[in-house]
């Protein structure tokens, strides 16, 4: 029997720090009634999809950062609205947020929330990009290493919505083991939001070249694994920062079979075919007739690249 599932990508335009969470649950559950009219039955929203991405900013007040920024409980009394309309709907979602545990630790989270309102899967941020200190003569900073502790779930995959799914954040994207690990799970989508900045102080050939390399990694990630990508973004100038868009739904042959192409909220959908990646994962990619890990142990003993003696 065909396994199809129509998804939607639901970008999401700027949030600023003066943004309650009812702005934003109120815009989210827009997106989400407007997929729903368009067929949908998975959306997915973007990475910290609460609040500003706020680890641009170096914070002395813990407790207010906690406050303003961190969900203690998920759903909340603000944020339960989304929930609720999902459920009504009938209509799964992922969506990311920042995690403040009842132990006081804190996470750049995702969660897979099922059509009937239950969490299925939760996944925490892996690769925290940027700094744990504020770097000092820089236009902007990413301080995800000092607000997040690295993610203690793995890379796992959840069976749901009729296939195998998987979530990673933003950075995640960007590394080759992100993909392969859920891979070698066979999964067959992974889902992703985003807050991908320009112009940090970066060189401007490095900034020219963003949107390009976010199409890279997931085109090349969703072909090389036999899996469907979505991509969905926070962007838009949010705060004095530019953030790229272009959410994209990335079939398993690397094309991009819808893509947003505002700076605002905006929608891209497509009916997936989760059977689709088989093609790959049954030939050029059948990883049980072609890998050699026995020759990719430096993958996992060896962190930073270090070259041969002159
Ligand atoms: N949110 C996030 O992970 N953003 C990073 C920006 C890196 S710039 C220090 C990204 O990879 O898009």
């Amino acid at each position: 029997m065909a396994r199809h599932l129509k998804i939607a990508a639901a970008q999401l335009g700027p949030l600023h720090k003066a943004d309650s969470r009812a702005v934003a649950v109120k815009r989210l559950t827009n997106l989400l009634r407007e997929a729903h009219g368009m067929g949908a039955k998975f959306v997915v929203f973007p990475e910290l999809a609460f609040t500003t991405f706020f680890p641009r900013w170096w914070m002395e007040n813990q407790a207010e950062v906690d406050e303003r920024f961190f969900e203690k409980q998920i759903p909340s009394r603000e944020t339960q609205p989304l929930f609720d309309e999902a459920k009504k709907l009938g209509i799964g979602f992922y969506i990311g947020y920042a995690e403040l545990t009842p132990e006081g630790r804190r996470f750049n989270t995702a969660i897979l929330v099922g059509p009937d309102g239950s969490i299925v899967g939760k996944y925490r941020k892996i690769h925290l990009p940027g700094t744990a200190d504020a770097v000092e003569g820089r236009q902007g900073q990413h301080l995800e290493k000092h607000y997040f502790e690295v993610g203690d779930l793995g890379f796992g995959v959840f069976r749901a919505f009729g296939g195998i799914m998987g979530m990673c954040i933003c950075n995640d994207r960007r590394w080759p083991e992100t993909y392969r690990v859920m891979g070698l799970q066979g999964v067959e989508m992974i889902m992703l939001g985003y807050n991908s900045p320009v112009g940090l102080g970066d060189s401007f050939d490095l900034d020219s070249l963003e949107l390009f390399h976010n199409r890279l990694v997931m085109q090349s990630g969703a072909y090389q694994n036999g899996t469907w990508v979505i991509g969905a973004a926070k962007c838009g100038f949010e705060e004095g920062y530019h953030m790229i868009g272009q959410s994209a739904i990335i079939a398993p042959s690397g094309e991009i079979v819808a893509m947003c192409h505002t700076y605002g909220d905006e929608l891209c959908v497509r009916r997936c075919d989760l059977d689709f990646g088989l093609r790959y994962k049954n030939d050029i990619f059948n990883f049980a007739a072609h890998r050699r890990p026995e020759h990719y142990r430096l993958i996992v003993e060896r962190t930073g690249a270090k070259p041969p003696p002159e």
